[in-house]
């Protein structure tokens, strides 16, 4: 195979399979629009530089990374995800790893005393990682150690590619707007299984204001930065007229064209930019156990250059 000459390439732009230009992973493509699989990184130990810079590379063309069958402890979790920047822990304390508390839980698994062991249904509306904080998550990192036969897939969407097919319309309303990011919101609306936020737990998030559309910071495209389980409101319009918007772009988002499905072996660890990605967890039959471990790197205050929005691939087609 050649090796890749990466200058900005988009996702579009590259093969289906290719070895990278420093290190010779190899990486696949996993769908159209988002998504590849790398092979040929040993995660359970230091990666070498050559490799972490080809990883960020197809990263940042891919929007989604999946690595199969590593052996992941959480101090070499910690490790590689802290490549990419200060981890943030999760809101809710307890569910963070005892030792490593910027490793969250997420589980149905119950201790002895009934309890859930880590964060139960988390992350099944359409979302991207702490949209609710000033300064968003820039990338998740997230390990299956224990997964359902069926079921429990994550499913990611390219908010790249659809703000590219987005209508004219849409993005002439969208470019002056800001989504209200409100987390105590999207607890009380999405998650009253779980005990309600403390008053300590609420004052940590209050709720931000945050561009609809956003420049990605270092690949310089424009992408969608609504979403239907984060975003509450538009600061801009009456309630009901801003919520029927954010769910009016967020299903043109999540359409099957822009979306990558990821049916999890435990094992995997899946790597995506949520500046360029939304996702959301998917249900399964609560006989399976389900076991993740999951960190989270804190990135910039998301901005929109109105300038570079007119770029748009299908606006030139
Ligand atoms: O459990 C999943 O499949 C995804 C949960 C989620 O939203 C996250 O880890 O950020
Ligand atoms: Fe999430």
């Amino acid at each position: 195979m050649s090796s890749l000459l990466y200058d900005g390439a988009s996702h579009e732009d590259l093969p289906a399979s290719y070895t990278t230009r420093y290190s010779g992973l190899r990486v696949q493509k996993l769908s159209e629009h988002l998504g590849a699989s790398v092979e040929g990184v040993d995660l359970s130990s230091p990666v070498s530089e050559g490799k972490y810079s080809d990883i960020l590379t197809a990263w940042l063309s891919h929007g989604v990374l999946v690595f199969r069958a590593q052996v992941l402890p959480p101090a070499m979790h910690v490790d590689f995800s802290s490549r990419f920047g200060n981890l943030a822990g999760h809101v809710v304390s307890r569910f963070g790893l005892a030792d490593y508390p910027q490793v969250t839980i997420l589980s149905n698994v119950e201790n002895e005393r009934g309890e859930k062991i880590g964060a139960d249904r988390a992350g099944m509306i359409w979302h991207s990682d702490l949209s609710f904080m000033s300064k968003p998550s820039l990338g998740s990192f997230l390990y299956g150690v224990e997964c359902p036969p069926q079921g429990a897939d994550t499913e990611f969407s390219s908010t790249r590619a659809a703000y590219d097919a987005l209508p004219a319309a849409l993005v002439e309303r969208l470019a002056g707007l800001h989504g209200v990011h409100d987390y105590a919101w999207h607890y009380r609306t999405y998650l009253s299984h779980r005990t309600p936020l403390t008053d300590t737990e609420k004052a940590l998030t209050p709720a931000v204001s945050h561009p609809a559309l956003r420049t990605h910071p270092v690949t310089g495209a424009t992408t969608v930065y609504i979403s239907e389980g984060l975003t509450a409101r538009i600061e801009e319009l009456p309630e009901a007229e801003g919520r029927a918007l954010i769910l009016e772009v967020c299903d043109f988002v999540t359409q099957e064209q822009f979306v990558y499905r990821h049916r999890w072996q435990p094992n995997d660890l899946v790597m995506w930019d949520n500046r360029a990605t939304m996702h959301r967890a998917t249900d399964f039959a609560q006989n399976y156990r389900r076991l993740m471990r999951r960190t989270t790197v804190i990135g910039d205050e998301p901005f929109f250059a109105a300038s570079s929005a007119h770029a748009r691939a299908s606006q030139s087609a």
